[in-house]
């Protein structure tokens, strides 16, 4: 019996959606343990997936159907021992598995922690790397709740370890964050949530910060909460849709990204249009990769 609708990403048939063919991964990460507020990331990979497979495959912007380069869903990674250290090894173990079979990854959370050792796996693939974020939050505390992995400390991990970094969409942090950004000795642009509008010279800005190779990580709630409602701590005042995709447009075709992520998704039945927005925001990257290529 073939299979109408499989259970991947896009809904893709099997010659799209085998591995060996397929120049892309998703990997399902299920994984919530620091989320402060609101719950149920644990959720945002099967919900993502789920909207994916109710995506139109044609993209009318590049002329392109993404998809006939192949996306490949991983197994949802399993997480039997919640504790944050073991998570990291897991994570980063799985990404670097795929990396080293030479496909893009793009990681689904879950909570944003998973980021790190998700791009701990780019670095060890590709050496150094610069990274973009798209977040309303800094997540620039050195701990929290007792851990270096808390969700809320994803990018000091992250910046330590990066080579360029630009935060976009950020407008929540706290003073703790401020001072560790007034007092860092090489500083990267922050561009808070009020300056992405208007014209796109704030892109230049980030951009300029970015090395050649870029992990992208992107928190939903970055965007404003009018169109991703569905987070565990969303703040007013995020991007909006059309700057977030020209800012990513811009660094497939001025920069190699190598990877990314899309974490914080927590899904509220019956109101669909966050999960949406994150499966066309992935599928979007993929057709910027791709018209890049030609
Ligand atoms: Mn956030």
């Amino acid at each position: 019996m073939p299979e109408f609708y499989p259970y991947n990403f896009g809904g893709l048939p099997p010659e799209l959606s085998g591995l060996a063919a397929s120049r892309y991964v998703v990997l399902p990460l299920p994984y919530e343990v620091t989320t402060s507020y609101g719950k149920g990331t644990k959720l945002g990979p099967k919900a993502i997936i789920e909207a994916s497979r109710n995506m139109e495959l044609y993209d009318e912007e590049t002329d392109l159907t993404p998809c006939e380069a192949g996306i490949h869903t991983a197994e949802e990674l399993l997480f039997p021992a919640l504790d944050p250290k073991e998570m990291v090894r897991t994570v980063q173990e799985a990404v670097a598995h795929y990396l080293g079979l030479g496909k893009f990854v793009i990681s689904l959370g879950g909570e944003h922690s998973l980021s790190f050792p998700a791009f701990a796996a780019h670095r060890g693939a590709h050496g150094e790397l610069g990274v973009l974020q798209i977040d309303a939050h800094a997540d620039l505390r050195d701990r929290y709740e007792g851990t270096p992995f808390h969700h809320a400390c994803v990018m000091r991990r992250i910046t330590g370890a990066a080579r360029g970094v630009a935060q976009v969409g950020i407008r929540s942090l706290s003073r703790e964050e401020a001072d560790f950004l007034a007092e860092r000795k090489e500083p990267w642009p922050l561009l808070w949530a009020r300056e992405c509008q208007g014209d796109d010279g704030w892109m230049d800005r980030a951009l300029a910060a970015l090395p050649e190779k870029v992990y992208l990580t992107v928190d939903l709630d970055g965007f404003d909460p009018s169109l991703v409602p569905c987070t565990g701590t969303p703040e007013p005042g995020g991007l909006s849709w059309y700057p977030a995709l020209r800012l990513l447009r811009r660094l497939c075709r001025e920069r190699t990204v190598v990877g990314m992520d899309v974490m914080e998704l927590a899904p509220v039945g019956g109101h669909s249009a966050s999960d949406f927005l994150a499966a066309r925001l992935i599928y979007k990257v993929i057709a910027y990769l791709e018209s890049g290529r030609k």
